[in-house]
């Protein structure tokens, strides 16, 4: 019998697609029609969704199950799960969360939750678990994100804003109209340009790059590997060693001082410090000139290039983009800092298509024209414990309870944590150097984990609860980036017993007696027409069309029109800087910021310098671990997410992660084109599969994040995950920003015989019934 086709309007952080269900199976991800360029990562769907890594039914560590908080944490991950009936698993997670709360107080509850869920906007985990956690009294949140954390707590002092990495910056039209050229540090590698977050209707950074190639505009692309021109574009690549960014933008500053090729004008109508900075760069203040031959010691760029660089950029309508890869790296806070006062120097910040913006290669719809109304959105309400730890802070507050840590000009002390929550994350995905975080992971009393998968974390926690997919729930998603709001309709049936995170928390809530707090009296379909008639609101009072919610619901999307004016960051500001002063103390462009020098940081000094990383090739630890290790964003899915699926499975050699090193590097050590490598430092060891790679610059290593953790018992990783290797500190004490990018790690090629990977093995699980759980007084 032909089975019946339906199709359902849906979305993710990958782009818009059509379900296609046959007989309650998804078989298909069409693309959405007016996606330009979809991307391939939908492909993986089908096979995941019904994958046999699904999480069925609610489980319980065994030893947990026994001896609750009282059983070892260090067994966490290696132990069976016990399943259990959802009435036993919710009765478990409430009276634990209950007992910790009176035993310890709210602030022993960890619910930072950080991760990128799912797309849709009601269903997401971790606005959720906030939402729940925080009706119940509260929790410690985390701050920041592990995307652009240091640029976040950095550029308000120099900016008064950080509208610039959300994506609000000088936009494709303006950039297609007037730019001439296009520095980008870090390039445009169109693979991170797969994703938004909140999921978009349209992938349009393709499309804008072309048009401003088009246009004449020319590209130069400062990377580390050649990989990062965009596919297709003419681009002039500069290699230049990862971390020491700053020092060539210092030399380009010195170009055009030493040439007074400045802007002499701009800097001290639009700008405060500047001359404190020209002295250091000058060498006045410290005896050493920030000069080209200075930086090519450094970064290894020649100096005459940097030199034609600065003539070209002072010259011609120029833009500066950097990656937000700069900035998760070990003193982050410099390049950042120092790509604006180098824009401040040329000038050109407010002109059309000039200046500085951050992030067009990092993610779609970055520089995207698109009217600035609302996107869909939940709140997650307010934390009543009102207390959080930087967001990478994690291992360190777990390992060190009570100790002092510096943030953002003021003192904190790690709370002593009995209880994590998270659903929506995988920190052994995300978080640096994860041996260290094993043994932080075990601290806790109790770990509650929400996920679809059995992912890592899940595998790692106490208590697992099954979570649907989007596609097992009504949900409406869309980004500030993007001109679409999409409907996501219900497709598929739940998975075996999973349930809606929303679901799980409102039944809990109702346990623990603050369900109407939680729900504020909806349900998931009067949500949704709550979510959309906000926004529809909003969009109406600024002209915009928008249905009422019945309509938008059949069409599946809502779209907005392309704005013909241009969008030109600080644009009013240059016309006139009393009537519209930046946010900063000063109203001006800080490059000297009287705020950070009176935090006395040594770490991040009050303007942008060549400080040195921690870990870098310049160091004296590239004498013993002589690659730098760069952890690039996965072409082939978003992090850890749908790692075991089609697309990244077929991406990978052998069933492990690629690392991309130079033929010379390779020839150096033995290593042939699809070689069993060993990479390894002294935080860990990783094997990965070798690719000889011409586009990556010697010295230099790439091993893309997203393979599920696998560790064996002596803690080798199997798979090929980067973060047994990265650095786990904060980029200063100003930003607490995560440092992945600043790591030294040493490469051999591997000759026993090749262990067997398991990262999709599915933990032992037992099923309930004959291990009921034990009662405690
Ligand atoms: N070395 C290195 N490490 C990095 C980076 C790097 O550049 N280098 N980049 C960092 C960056 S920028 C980021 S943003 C982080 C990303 O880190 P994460 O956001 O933690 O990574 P994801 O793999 O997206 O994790 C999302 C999890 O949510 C689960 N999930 C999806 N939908 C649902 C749902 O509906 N309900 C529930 N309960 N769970 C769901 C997924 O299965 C997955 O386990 O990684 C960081 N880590
Ligand atoms: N396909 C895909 N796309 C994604 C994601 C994904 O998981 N998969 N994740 C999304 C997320 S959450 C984020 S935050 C963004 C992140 O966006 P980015 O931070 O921009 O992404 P990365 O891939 O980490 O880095 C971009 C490039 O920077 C270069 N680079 C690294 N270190 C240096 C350096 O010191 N100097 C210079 N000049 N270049 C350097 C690397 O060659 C790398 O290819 O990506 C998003 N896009
Ligand atoms: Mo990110």
């Amino acid at each position: 019998m032909p089975a019946s086709t339906e199709r359902y309007p849906s979305l993710s952080h990958w782009g818009a697609f059509t379900a296609v269900v046959e007989n309650n199976r998804l078989v298909a991800c069409e693309p959405f029609r007016y996606d330009p360029a979809p991307s391939s990562i939908l492909e993986s769907m089908p096979g995941m969704v019904h994958s046999d890594l699904r999480i069925a039914r609610p489980a319980v560590r065994k030893s947990w199950l026994r001896d609750r908080q009282r059983a070892d944490g260090a067994d966490r991950g290696a132990e069976p799960f016990v399943e259990v009936d959802w009435d036993t698993a919710l009765k478990l997670v409430a009276d634990e969360l209950a007992r910790v709360r009176a035993a310890h107080g709210d602030t022993s509850i960890f619910g930072g939750s950080y991760g990128w869920s799912s797309a849709g906007r009601l269903h997401h985990a971790r606005t959720l678990t906030h939402r729940y956690l925080y009706a119940g009294g509260g929790c410690v949140d985390q701050a920041g994100n592990y995307s652009w954390g240091a640029a976040q707590f950095l550029l308000p002092y120099i900016i008064g804003t950080y509208a610039p990495v959300t994506g609000r910056v000088t936009d494709w039209n303006s950039v297609a109209a007037h730019t001439k050229l296009l520095i980008a540090f870090g390039g445009l590698p169109l693979r991170n340009t797969q994703i938004t977050s909140g999921g978009a209707g349209e992938h349009s950074a393709p499309r804008w790059i072309e048009r401003a190639r088009q246009a004449g505009l020319e590209f130069v692309v400062v990377s580390p590997t050649r990989a990062d021109v965009p596919d297709g574009v003419p681009a002039r690549w500069i290699p230049i060693r990862p971390n020491t960014d700053t020092a060539m933008m210092l030399a380009l500053v010195h170009t055009l001082l030493v040439e007074n090729r400045h802007d002499a004008d701009f800097v001290h109508t639009h700008c405060t410090g500047f001359d404190r900075f020209a002295d250091y760069v000058l060498g006045k203040s410290d005896g050493t000139a920030k000069s080209a031959a200075w930086a090519q010691q450094v970064c290894g760029v020649p100096a005459e290039d940097i030199r034609a660089l600065a003539r070209q950029a002072a010259a011609s309508r120029s833009l500066l983009t950097c990656a937000w890869s700069l900035q998760r790296a070990h003193r982050g806070e410099q390049p950042y800092w120092a790509s604006i006062a180098l824009a401040a120097a040329l000038g050109q910040i407010g002109l059309p298509g000039g200046g500085f913006a951050f992030g067009h290669g990092s993610m779609n719809g970055v520089g995207n024209p698109r009217p600035g109304v609302a996107s869909p959105e939940m709140s997650a309400g307010k934390n009543p414990a009102a207390r959080s730890i930087p967001v990478a802070r994690t291992a360190d507050m777990l390992l060190h309870p009570g100790a002092r840590y510096e943030f953002n000009g003021s003192t904190g002390a790690y709370p002593d944590i009995k209880l994590i929550y998270w659903a929506g994350g995988n920190p052994f995905h995300h978080h640096q150097d994860l041996n260290r975080m094993a043994r932080a992971w075990s601290v806790p009393e109790t770990i509650v984990v929400h996920d679809s998968w059995w992912t890592p974390t899940a595998r790692r926690a106490d208590i697992v609860l099954p979570a649907t997919t989007t596609l097992e729930r009504n949900d409406i998603g869309g980004s500030s980036r993007d001109r679409y709001v999409l409907a996501m309709h219900k497709a598929l049936a739940p998975y075996a017993q999973s349930r809606n995170d929303f679901d799980i928390y409102r039944e809990l809530s109702a346990l623990a007696g603050h369900e109407a707090e939680f729900t504020e009296g909806r349900d998931e379909g009067q949500w949704l027409r709550h979510i959309y008639e906000r926004l529809a609101k909003n969009w109406r009072g600024a002209g915009m069309q928008a249905p009422e919610f019945e309509e938008f619901w059949r069409a599946g999307y809502l779209e907005l029109p392309e704005p013909d004016r241009e969008y030109v960051l600080f644009d009013t500001f240059r016309q006139d800087p009393e009537a519209h002063p930046l946010q900063t103390p000063s109203g001006k462009i800080e490059i000297y910021s009287e705020r950070i020098a009176a935090f006395g940081y040594d770490d991040c000094p009050a303007h942008p310098m060549w400080l040195e990383p921690a870990e870098w090739l310049g160091a004296k630890a590239a004498e013993r671990f002589p690659l730098h290790l760069m952890t690039p964003q996965p072409a082939d899915k978003l992090h850890s997410q749908l790692d075991a699926g089609k697309t990244s499975a077929e991406l990978k050699l052998k069933g492990r992660q690629r690392v991309y090193i130079s033929p010379s590097d390779a020839a150096r050590r033995g290593i042939a084109d699809g070689d069993l490598v060993k990479i390894y430092n002294d935080r860990g060891a990783c094997l990965a599969a070798a690719t000889i790679d011409p586009k990556t610059m010697e010295g230099v290593a790439a091993l893309p994040t997203g393979a599920w953790f696998d560790p064996d018992s002596s803690t080798l990783e199997r798979h090929g995950n980067p973060n047994v290797l990265t650095l786990d500190v904060g980029t200063s004490r100003l930003t607490q920003g995560p440092s992945p990018q600043s790591a030294l790690v040493e490469i051999c090629k591997w000759d026993g015989p090749a262990p067997a990977v398991h990262a999709f093995d599915v933990p032992a699980i037992e099923p309930g019934g004959a291990h009921q759980p034990a009662t405690h007084g």
